[in-house]
């Protein structure tokens, strides 16, 4: 069964001032929608037509590197517009915001070591915040690569993830990646992420 790019959540000019329309657009339906393209054109009449998305990356070493890109890119977008929204809440709470206490001494060491991991990549990737059991660690990933990958650095379930790719910020914030994570902050579902660290 071929995979099939779902609508936005919500409208393209919902997360303004922090996220501009135009790149929403752009980035859903060109970039996000070529992924979607690319991956049925990369596993069509193959086994892996019969897999999940989820299958496909946890054993994506076995795989041709037009599925890795194009399942991670897949993914990985289906994964940054639920974890984002103009409404939902501001901060973590509950049990994901122990554990992010747990792992990080508190919330805004969290929020320093996910900026950081996101400024530190190195060109086109992703920052992550990883479940690994009931503990969360913070990693980054190059290209569209993600944590559930088996060649992954870094192993688990995403529940947090930034696209640091040029295509996701450079109309509104030209070279200042550093403003765009940070505006990240503002738009983050926090209802989202603790939906997927429940699991
Ligand atoms: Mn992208």
């Amino acid at each position: 069964m071929a995979v099939v790019l779902k609508s936005l959540p919500y409208s393209f000019d919902a997360l303004e001032p922090y996220i501009d329309a135009q790149t929403m657009e752009i980035h859903h339906d060109k970039h996000h929608a070529a992924y979607a393209n690319n991956l049925n054109a990369a596993i069509q009449g193959t086994a892996l037509e019969g897999q999940t998305i989820e299958q496909i990356l946890t054993n994506i070493s076995a795989h041709p590197v037009a599925v890795r890109n194009n399942g991670g890119g897949f993914f990985n977008h289906n994964l940054f517009w639920e974890v984002m929204s103009p409404g939902g809440s501001k901060q973590p709470e509950g049990d994901l915001l122990k554990s992010m206490d747990a792992a990080f001494g508190s919330y805004q060491n969290f929020k320093e070591a996910f900026t950081k991991a996101a400024l530190t990549r190195f060109g086109s990737g992703w920052a992550w915040l990883v479940k690994q059991g009931d503990s969360l660690v913070i990693s980054s990933t190059p290209n569209q690569d993600n944590p559930l990958m088996d060649l992954a650095e870094v192993k688990g379930v995403p529940v947090l993830g930034v696209d640091v790719w040029e295509h996701a910020y450079y109309l509104k914030y030209q070279n200042r990646r550093p403003d765009y994570v940070n505006a990240f902050f503002n738009v983050i579902n926090w209802d989202d992420v603790a939906k997927r660290f429940k699991g």
